[in-house]
């Protein structure tokens, strides 16, 4: 598992850097870069590559596609640790982009790290139809926005030190987190022009993946190291964070992210053999430390 992600890594950020040295140099690139590189697990570009991976699509094309998920998330991270935001320092092993630079560079930063993403599957060189491109467009449009990645993220503030419902903390994970496993999991039947209801399917299986791993995250900041982690650990808690754990305790939370594996793993049954991958990555997601 962890040979897969470096290679994942290691093409992934091949392509970005080649991407990124193609562009005429601003001085946004340098905090860009940072944000980007050498990154994180690229867990996302894994799963896109075990969902495509049932759908027999080409290997470099989602290595692209992925690059465009890794510049949204890297987005994410570089916001999310804004004093405005969870206030973090520290982030993949490093100091945090507006630690590093400044507030409005590390804003202007994820800005153009987002629009990148568009960038990337709009480019030319990417061997995909309009239409396809265009599908995949909206689909990554509408899993940041309002209804996405930011909707959630506004809803973890404003959640912070209230008494929160578990549906209500998991329709926030889902948004937050989800929703990018989501498109993970929906571009190789979007690629496939698959009808509606089966994207769909990939749509749900994606959240719930999502789901997952937000749970693993928590667990991590209940239990983990920080210096393994990469990030401070133990700050949920301190910050009033409504999560699974602070509703259900520790215990219960792992019986649920396990319950919730088995689900996915059994939704995925009947692409037989195909499906190895996928289930890898499904045990790696909770049993990691970082
Ligand atoms: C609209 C994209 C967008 C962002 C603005 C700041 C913000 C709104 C959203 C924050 C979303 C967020 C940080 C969710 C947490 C997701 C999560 C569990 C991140 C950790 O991901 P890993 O462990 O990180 O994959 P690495 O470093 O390995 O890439």
């Amino acid at each position: 598992m962890q040979k897969k992600l470096k290679k994942i890594a290691l093409d992934t950020n091949i392509f970005l850097k080649s991407f990124i040295k193609k562009q005429k140099k601003t001085n946004l690139i340098s905090p860009m870069r940072y944000g980007l590189f050498p990154g994180g697990k690229k867990i996302r570009s894994k799963i896109l590559i075990d969902i495509g991976s049932l759908f027999n699509i080409n290997y470099k094309i989602l290595i692209k596609i992925g690059a465009a998920i890794e510049c949204i998330h890297a987005y994410s991270l570089i916001h999310d640790d804004l004093p405005c935001m969870d206030n973090d320092r520290f982030r993949r092993g490093k100091l945090s982009t507006h630690v590093k630079y400044n507030e409005s560079t590390a804003v202007l930063a994820g800005n153009s790290l987002l629009t990148m993403a568009f960038e990337i599957l709009s480019d030319k060189k990417l061997i995909l139809t309009d239409n396809v491109k265009v599908n995949l467009i909206k689909q990554l449009s509408k899993c940041s926005g309002h209804r996405g990645i930011a909707g959630g993220q506004f809803l973890d503030l404003t959640f912070e030190n209230k008494k929160i419902s578990q549906k209500k903390i998991v329709d926030m994970a889902i948004k937050k987190t989800g929703k990018l496993f989501s498109f993970c999991c929906m571009v190789p039947a979007i690629i496939k022009n698959k009808d509606i209801n089966n994207i769909k399917l990939f749509e749900k299986i994606g959240a719930e993946i999502g789901l997952l791993f937000q749970i693993s995250d928590d667990l991590i900041d209940y239990k983990g190291k920080t210096k393994k982690a990469g990030k401070k650990t133990n700050k949920d808690n301190k910050q009033g964070k409504a999560t699974l754990i602070s509703l259900l305790g520790y215990r219960k939370t792992i019986i649920y992210g396990e319950k919730i594996k088995n689900n996915i793993i059994n939704n995925l049954k009947k692409y037989g053999s195909k499906s190895k991958n996928i289930n890898e990555t499904l045990n790696y997601i909770l049993k990691r430390k970082k």
